[in-house]
């Protein structure tokens, strides 16, 4: 079994609905169990301007799938709530985000982890922290210390 980290996010229809359709669908999958979901948090967007707020969280998973399986059942939920992947970091209904498994790094064109943008961006490090505030990354970087270079951006726990 590997221990698996999930970002969530939505920015679209609903966002908080959203992520509690997502959780409910991952706890649902197979050979996985959803051991705990951070606080939701509300969060500036990044990237293009003149989008609504997003709400993020972050979800802590157990589970015997292959990565490139997680990530297709992954893919797989969010297509199932409606995710068109049209402009780069437009607008969303569901963005699922594998973190972190364990300690593997992974660089494959369709899978990179731990997530390549995940040390500049608060919306994944602060409820991720909320987690596990004694994490380690597999390059040995604490969570505190990644949390104190992240670039500041609006968020509010909810
Ligand atoms: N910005 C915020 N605040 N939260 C997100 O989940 C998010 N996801 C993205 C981009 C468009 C980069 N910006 C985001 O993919």
């Amino acid at each position: 079994m590997a221990r698996a980290y999930i970002g969530l996010g939505s920015n679209l229809a609903e966002p908080q609905r959203q992520l509690r359709s997502a959780l409910d669908a991952i706890a649902a999958l197979e050979e996985t169990r959803l051991l705990r979901c951070s606080s939701f948090y509300r969060s500036a967007p990044v990237g293009p301007a003149g989008q609504p707020d997003y709400i993020n969280a972050v979800a802590e998973l157990e589970t015997a799938l292959a990565p490139l399986h997680l990530l297709d059942r992954l893919q797989a939920v969010e297509a199932a709530h409606g995710r068109e992947r049209h402009v780069r970091w437009g607008a969303r209904t569901l963005d699922l985000d594998i973190l972190l498994l364990d300690a593997q790094r992974i660089d494959t064109p369709r899978l990179q982890v731990p997530h390549p943008r995940m040390t500049e961006r608060n919306f994944v490090l602060v409820p991720l922290a909320e987690l596990e505030p004694d994490l380690q990354l597999p390059s040995g970087e604490s969570i505190q210390a990644l949390l104190r270079q992240c670039p500041e951006n609006r968020l509010e726990k909810i």
